[in-house]
């Protein structure tokens, strides 16, 4: 019996892909080839591909595939997202450099992927810890700071006072740093570099509704993340002014300038409902206020670290509130009512203004917060339409109208929001605004392992950028990573010492680097030119492929990475490098890989190691696991079960083909007759799966039932051995089925079919053989016949498609007209379907 052997084909065909680089090759202008660009997130070089990996990239490749066969000119490109802690932390654990640990590792990740049989077209790696990608990351940094979207300010950073030095978020476990367990990480503000994404705030709002190929998850989160609010601020008076707040005719006066409180609400129509005003613990008035205070400062330190402890726990939202009164007052611009300004824990520093006024009446948190601390609650929103009942407070619809509000009363909440908001522009005390959640991204890193910040520290200058010819400012490789944190680059005088393009004067060079999220926001544009030592790419090669087809990736970049990237081509875009407002037109996030139910984690100890399900049951098999044993975007438990019953399906596929191979070969060239008998079943079935697997790939994408189409097939196929043995099945009609087959296949189990693809004769490789199309005549099902009774006689014989549902036969029945006739002016009790065979109405 003849054996199917991975071990055998799959290297053999491994060294053919490799010796023929054109195979994936994608070129720019393939003979007016409908382009297709098929992406996949590329992965951090830890040093070993993952499950997770493994399905993502048999995803991508199988479609990258398929479009290949079906005639379009792909681009599928692959690269390293190569800079972070983990090189640096390697280096200190085994003493070797970042860069050879990095380079090591994916030369390693490299074979794995050519061992998976993955169709990347290599001539495109891109690797963003090499100074020819990174020297762009440098460029754009520069181009970004001339036109205002780079600046500098103080910001929070994590300080081991212990170390002496910052620390990376991943360096401050559980609020202590990593290697001094007693000591208390301490908050510092230091002056960090940031990027002004906000000034794309609405463009990527907006941008989201045109995102139709996105997932409506991935939509909402960024939408969320955005956070846009549409509100008022509005300036209370401080009190010690505001005694005499009122005129004499009973009007309110002007507020001093410094002496105001402003606050930002969406709820501007609540406002004769504010019946406190809270401050964050960092509000500049709060300072002031704690100077004169100790036992003020005391507390308000307190409520500070429970915000920061639960920021830090990831959910300030459900932080348990808690506040001090100030014992300061302040005036309501609007009917001059004097309220008590407390600081409360639940107001954020990097919100609005920082401050709000409280309206425990129509606002959740301000409703517990006030029963907390017996603060007055009031009601001044009631019902839309007049409830019989007076509802329960907090009351927090905006369907409603006001009361208790003086003159504004009986107005509707939004008639009140526009009318208060215009008297607050008209009076100078506030506008109507537009904030957003969404912060300016902060790009500042104190390690080593990314790419140095272009800039150059000045005594008599201030800050200078680098000039483009001195690009790319090199990260220095002979580097001791010692157990000090920091920059390790501020202890390299050569990199540190410079000279002042300016005056020529020695300077400081910024030690800073740049987060590695910068990398992974343009790295599929260098894709399209990854050669270019010019530009960070030639615009019209990059025009040629942009926006991408299809990006697949986990939805654990959602956020960060996917709105960074969209910022970054809006950036490219104002800079006229690019004509496109999205990198990608379709995105797909496929589940998790999981084990007995647990994600797969080194430290749950359920890691199952590709290398070792390629050596024991080979690549194609494997592949076709990961994409058969769930639909792509739901959690895959692996069980490996699963992959020697698929490693045992692609033998079967296997020894069928080389069993008929000779009799396919024989058809050469003979004309296929009209099918009938096993033949047409046969042929029937086929041009169902094939219709099946073209539309999935279309967009449904759902290959687990795709592989258990073919599955289906081959098992039809194996049943009529016998007809294919001898002849009963002609040799054309075997030729169709099995180069079909191996075609079907090949998206899935590449190695595999490229073996068949040479059994049988297929002309050159069959990747860029045409995908097959299906015959709907032949795909047509069969009608059955199916004899109707009424009260056990029957009545007449209907003819339904096979495979029609009960309801669809019933349907017909009941529409027959001799039916009808029989069942005239009485009632149907029963309607018994048999699946198949017949239906038998009980009437009466
Ligand atoms: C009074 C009010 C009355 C409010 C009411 C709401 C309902 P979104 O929609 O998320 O933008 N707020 C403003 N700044 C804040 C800060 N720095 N920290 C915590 N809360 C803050 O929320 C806007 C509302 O959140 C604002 O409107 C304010 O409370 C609160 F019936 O003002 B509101
Ligand atoms: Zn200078």
């Amino acid at each position: 019996e003849l054996r199917y052997d991975p071990a055998a084909i799959e290297p053999k065909w491994q060294e053919r892909w490799a010796a023929d680089p054109a195979l994936y090759a994608a070129h720019p202008t393939d003979g007016g080839k409908p382009k297709y660009y098929v992406l996949e997130m590329l992965p951090y070089p830890s040093g070993q591909l993952h499950m997770g990996h493994v399905r993502n990239y048999s995803i991508g490749d199988a479609l990258a595939r398929h479009m290949w066969m079906r005639g379009y000119n792909v681009l599928h490109p692959m690269g390293w997202d190569a800079f972070g802690l983990p090189a640096e932390n390697a280096a200190l654990k085994n003493n070797t450099p970042p860069r050879e640990w990095t380079l090591s590792n994916i030369a390693a990740m490299k074979r794995q992927m050519q061992r998976l049989g993955l169709g990347y077209d290599w001539a495109t790696e891109v690797t963003t810890c090499l100074p020819d990608y990174y020297k762009w990351n440098q460029w754009f940094f520069l181009r970004m700071y001339e036109r205002g979207l780079v600046y500098r300010k103080k910001s929070k950073v994590n300080w081991c006072p212990e170390c002496a030095t910052v620390l990376a978020n991943e360096q401050v476990i559980d609020g202590r740093c990593w290697r001094h367990e007693d000591t208390i990480v301490e908050q510092r503000d230091l002056e960090q570099w940031f990027f002004r994404i906000t000034a794309y705030a609405q463009e990527l709002l907006d941008g989201l509704d045109k995102l139709e190929g996105w997932p409506e998850k991935v939509r909402t989160m960024q939408r969320n993340w955005i956070g846009r609010s549409e509100g008022t601020e509005v300036d209370f008076f401080l009190a010690e002014d505001a005694v005499n707040a009122q005129n004499e005719d009973g009007s309110l006066k002007a507020i001093p300038a410094g002496r105001r409180i402003r606050v930002f609400t969406t709820r501007i129509d609540t406002i004769f409902g504010a019946t406190s005003i809270q401050l964050t613990p960092e509000h500049a008035l709060v300072k002031d206020m704690a100077a004169n205070d100790a036992g003020l400062a005391k507390q308000v330190a307190q409520l500070l670290d429970e915000q920061k402890k639960a920021r830090e726990a990831g959910d300030v939202g459900a932080i348990e509130k808690h506040g001090v009164p100030t014992g300061h007052f302040a005036v309501n611009p609007y009917n001059g009512e004097r309220v008590p300004i407390w600081v409360a824990n639940y107001i954020l520093s990097d919100y609005g203004t920082g401050a709000i006024m409280s309206v425990p009446g129509h606002d959740e948190r301000d409703f517990e917060f006030a029963q907390k601390y017996a603060i007055p609650i009031r009601r001044v929103i009631a019902p839309a339409g007049g409830a019989a009942e007076e509802p329960e407070l907090p009351f927090c619809s905006e369907d409603g109208v006001l009361v208790n509000s003086g003159e504004f009363s009986g107005l509707t909440c939004a008639q009140a929001q526009e009318r208060l908001g215009q008297i607050a522009k008209e009076k100078g005390i506030g506008e109507p605004t537009v904030t957003f959640r969404l912060k300016d991204w902060g790009v500042s890193r104190q390690r080593y392992w990314g790419t140095p910040i272009p800039m150059i520290h000045c005594e008599t200058d201030g800050i200078v950028p680098v000039p483009d010819e001195q690009l790319p400012v090199i990260l220095p490789e002979q580097i001791a990573i010692t157990q000090q944190g920091g920059s390790p680059l501020g202890r390299v005088p050569e990199f540190v010492n410079v000279t002042c393009p300016r005056c020529g004067q020695p300077a400081r060079r910024e030690t800073d680097t740049m987060d590695t999220f910068v990398d992974s926001s343009w790295y599929f544009y260098r894709y399209t030119d990854a050669k270019n030592s010019t530009g960070p790419f030639d615009p019209e090669t990059a025009q040629h492929w942009f926006p991408i087809d299809q990006y697949i990736g986990g939805v654990e970049h959602a956020i960060l990475h996917l709105i960074y990237s969209r910022f970054w081509t809006k950036v490219m875009r104002d800079l006229g490098l690019i004509k496109n407002d999205e990198p990608a037109t379709r995105l797909f996030t496929q589940g998790m890989v999981i084990k007995d139910g647990a994600k797969m984690s080194k430290s749950k100890g359920n890691v199952v190691s590709p290398d070792d399900m390629v050596a024991r049951y080979g690549a194609d098999a494997t592949r076709m696991y990961a994409l058969f044993a769930a639909p792509p975007d739901r959690d895959l438990d692996w069980q490996e079960d699963g992959v020697a019953g698929v490693s045992r399906f692609l033998g079967r596929v296997y020894r069928l083909v080389m069993k008929h191979a000779g009799a396919a070969k024989s058809a050469n060239g003979a004309a296929a007759t009209e099918p009938a008998g096993t033949s047409l079943k046969l042929l029937r079935k086929l041009h169902q799966t094939i219709a099946k697997i073209t539309q999935d790939f279309e967009g449904r994408w759902h290959f687990n039932t795709c592989v258990a189409a073919i599955m289906e097939l081959v098992n039809e196929l194996t049943a009529a051995d016998a007809q294919l043995a001898s002849g009963e099945v002609p040799s054309p009609v075997i030729r169709e089925l099995l180069t079909s087959l191996v075609l079907l296949i090949a998206p899935f189990a590449p190695y595999t079919a490229a073996e068949l693809w040479e059994e049988l004769g297929g002309e050159g490789a069959v990747l860029r053989a045409p995908w097959p199309e299906s015959n709907p005549e032949l795909a047509k099902e069969d009608e059955l016949e199916i004899p109707i009774g009424v009260n056990g006689k029957m009545v007449n014989v209907i003819r339904v498609p096979a495979g029609s549902t009960n309801d669809v036969v019933q349907a017909v029945a009941l529409a027959d007209e001799k039916v009808q006739a029989r069942i005239a002016g009485k009632s149907i009790a029963k309607v018994i379907v048999v699946p198949n065979k017949t239906v038998n109405l009980v009437v009466k």
